[in-house]
């Protein structure tokens, strides 16, 4: 095992501002008419713009080398998963075993994207996918413990860290020392800014003190070097403010304790802890991204390990599906095998159709990652969202193919569906990544609004704009507008579809101007909007990865081009066919029925649950 590593060297409340939210690698800040602009698909969504740089073609960013140790490297580690880890004795025991934990580190399976130079393996985000997919296939809980320590325990020291920093701390997480991401706190869980840990600056100035508990915690009971997130005061307009600091926390500091481990419902092999703080000394050349910055530094490392969910869950539902697929074509019930049942056929398809999406999802966004697109955020969110919600069916839906046997544990699956439960509370809830997404496009069209409304104050002064926006209006008034037409970026077999994404485009970006004239800034109150925007946006957004991935498969003449374009043209006419109800929905068709679950909601919460008693009054 050791030769690969060898081989590769190697809401307080969502706030309620109209103003932009993130850098934008197309940027235009050049003339006073200029409305921020941004490559991202998603963004552009919600002015309604079909804005195909970072969706067509499917990206290809892997260099024959990069292949080439991808060729060498997944074989072994496939073997390792296989012949070497056993998840269900990690289950049972809640730990992995010593030589599995070795063999990993003798993989290099815990520094897969440091820097050759500090120890790791210097993969690309593309590179990291692949491998993590592996992981997905066979041991969440495994996954879990590299993942904790890799896609968010020291990210921030590779993303933020100095040169220092770098050379200090990497050169230790590739060398058998733990890393942990220590975020959440008993009373900031969603609310990840409302944080009460506190570090304060010592009299010497020398160092920061730092108090304070956190609670589930990955790796939180064997990591060695933490990045932890605690209020600091700063100075701002004159006045003394706590604001978010990231450090690096070397347990050896001093001061540093941890709790048992949780009993946990799945993924009990990775270790979950409290970690408490007390009078812990941690050198001011210990700040990570500066003082104040944490907020950000934490929302970054979160936005850039998302595709990771993606691409391991898409590994977990390719073998779930072989799974359900083995056993439809052997069982036989009622004198058939399972598969001549259309009932069975159907829910394969649809399982397989969920798992091409995902797959589709992780490498786009990590593809977009390696091209060196600075906005992913929303991308990231809907792979980590689909995903997750996406594996619950496939898993679940295996689990009933197979009947008996797949609620027994020896078919390991009543294993996966516990593991893979937390994928939708953890690294951002979907409910709040949902929302996350909805606003900050809705943030996005309205800076456009804005300007728009700001350039009506001073029509001489912005002429251009007024013209330009002012046209598109009044042709989208009675249906002239042009449509992006992007039949030519997809298969011809698949363009009566992209005609119908361009159309989906062009209805949502209505809805959501419709949503902003409404609310206006009280839109972030209306959740249920939000959610059903949100949900538009994913069914938009996963068509369009889609039909750009099976179109390379055509272009390529990939021996699975045909099944590819069939999942491709069902799973778009399936998403986008959501997309006119979602948007009649937000537009308010239901206003009547959305108030009333929003009040028995209330009741039912206030009242204690369950609003009606049994029938028999009993
Ligand atoms: S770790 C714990 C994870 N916790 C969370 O994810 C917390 C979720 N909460 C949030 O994300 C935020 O608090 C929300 C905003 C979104 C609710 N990117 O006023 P604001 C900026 C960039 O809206 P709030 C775990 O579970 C925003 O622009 N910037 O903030 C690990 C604004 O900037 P400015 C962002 O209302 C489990 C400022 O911040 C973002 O307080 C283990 C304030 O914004 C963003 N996303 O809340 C996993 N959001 O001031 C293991 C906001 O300039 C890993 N901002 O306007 C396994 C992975 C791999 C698997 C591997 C298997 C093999």
């Amino acid at each position: 095992m050791k030769s690969a590593k060898v081989i590769l060297g190697a809401n307080r409340c969502l706030q309620n501002k109209l103003v932009p939210l993130y850098s934008c690698r197309a940027a235009s800040t050049a003339g006073k008419d200029a409305v921020r602009q941004s490559d991202s698909f998603t963004l552009n969504l919600f002015r309604g713009q079909l804005q195909p740089a970072q969706v067509f073609p499917y990206p290809e960013v892997l260099s024959a080398d990069q292949k080439q140790v991808l060729q060498e490297l997944v074989p072994p580690v496939e073997r390792f998963f296989s012949e070497v880890n056993d998840p269900a004795r990690n289950d049972q025991d809640a730990s992995i075993e010593p030589e599995t934990l070795n063999g990993l580190w003798d993989l290099g399976a815990f520094g897969l994207q440091v820097p050759c130079e500090l120890g790791g393996l210097g993969l690309s985000n593309t590179q990291y996918a692949r491998l993590v997919e592996v992981v997905g296939a066979h041991d969440l809980g495994v996954g879990i413990t590299l993942g904790a320590h890799q896609s968010i325990g020291f990210k921030g020291i590779l993303l933020f860290g100095t040169p220092e920093q770098k050379q200090k701390y990497l050169t230790r997480v590739t060398n058998r020392e733990y890393a942990a991401f220590c975020l959440t706190e008993p009373a900031s869980g969603s609310d990840a800014g409302s944080i009460k840990t506190r570090a304060v600056l010592s009299p010497c100035g020398t160092k920061y003190i730092l108090n304070g508990s956190k609670i589930w915690i990955s790796n939180g009971g064997t990591a060695e070097i933490m990045t932890v997130f605690a209020q600091t005061p700063v100075e701002k307009d004159g006045q003394t403010v706590d604001k978010v600091t990231a450090f690096i926390v070397e347990r050896a500091f001093g001061g540093v304790s941890s709790g048992p481990p949780e009993n946990k419902m799945g993924i009990k092999c990775s270790n979950t802890a409290e970690v408490y703080y007390e009078d812990v000394p941690v050198p001011i050349e210990n700040v990570l991204g500066g003082v104040g910055n944490g907020f950000k530094v934490a929302m970054n490392i979160l936005n850039n390990g998302r595709f990771g969910m993606a691409a391991a869950l898409a590994g977990t539902q390719r073998a779930a599906i072989r799974q359900a697929a083995e056993h439809a074509a052997a069982r036989t019930q009622f004198k058939r095998k399972l598969m001549d049942f259309t009932a069975i056929r159907d829910k394969l398809a649809h399982m397989c159709m969920l798992q091409y999406v995902t797959e589709s999802l992780a490498y786009m966004v990590s593809g977009n990652m390696d091209a060196g697109c600075s906005d992913y955020h929303l991308e990231a969110a809907i792979s980590k969202v689909f995903a997750s919600d996406a594996a619950w069916l496939v898993v679940d839906e295996a689990i009933q193919i197979l009947g008996g046997m797949g609620y027994m544990k020896a078919t390991g699956l009543e294993r996966v569906l516990r593991d893979l439960r937390i994928f939708r509370i953890f690294e951002g809830t979907n409910d709040i990544l949902r929302l996350f997404v909805a606003l900050t496009g809705i943030q996005f069209a309205g800076s456009s609004l804005k300007e728009l409304q700001r350039a009506f104050k001073n029509p001489a002064a912005h002429l251009s704009l007024i013209f330009t926006e002012g046209a598109r209006r009044a042709q989208r008034a009675v249906g002239l507008a042009p449509r992006a037409d992007i039949g030519s970026l997809v298969a011809p077999e698949l363009r009566g579809a992209a005609g119908e994404l361009a159309a989906a485009v062009d209805q949502f970006g209505q809805a959501v101007e419709g949503t902003l004239v409404k609310y206006g800034k009280g839109v972030v109150e209306e959740q249920q909007v939000l959610n059903l925007l949100a949900a538009a946006t994913i069914d938009i957004y996963t068509s369009a990865v889609v039909l750009s991935r099976a179109s390379r498969a055509a272009r390529l003449a990939l021996p699975t081009a045909q099944e590819e374009l069939q999942l491709a043209s069902a799973w778009a006419r399936e998403a986008l066919g959501r997309v006119g109800p979602a948007l009649a929905a937000a537009r308010g068709e239901h206003d009547a029925h959305r108030r009333a679950l929003s009040e028995l909601g209330l009741r039912i919460a206030t009242r204690g649950g369950q609003l009606s008693l049994n029938p028999l009054n009993l």
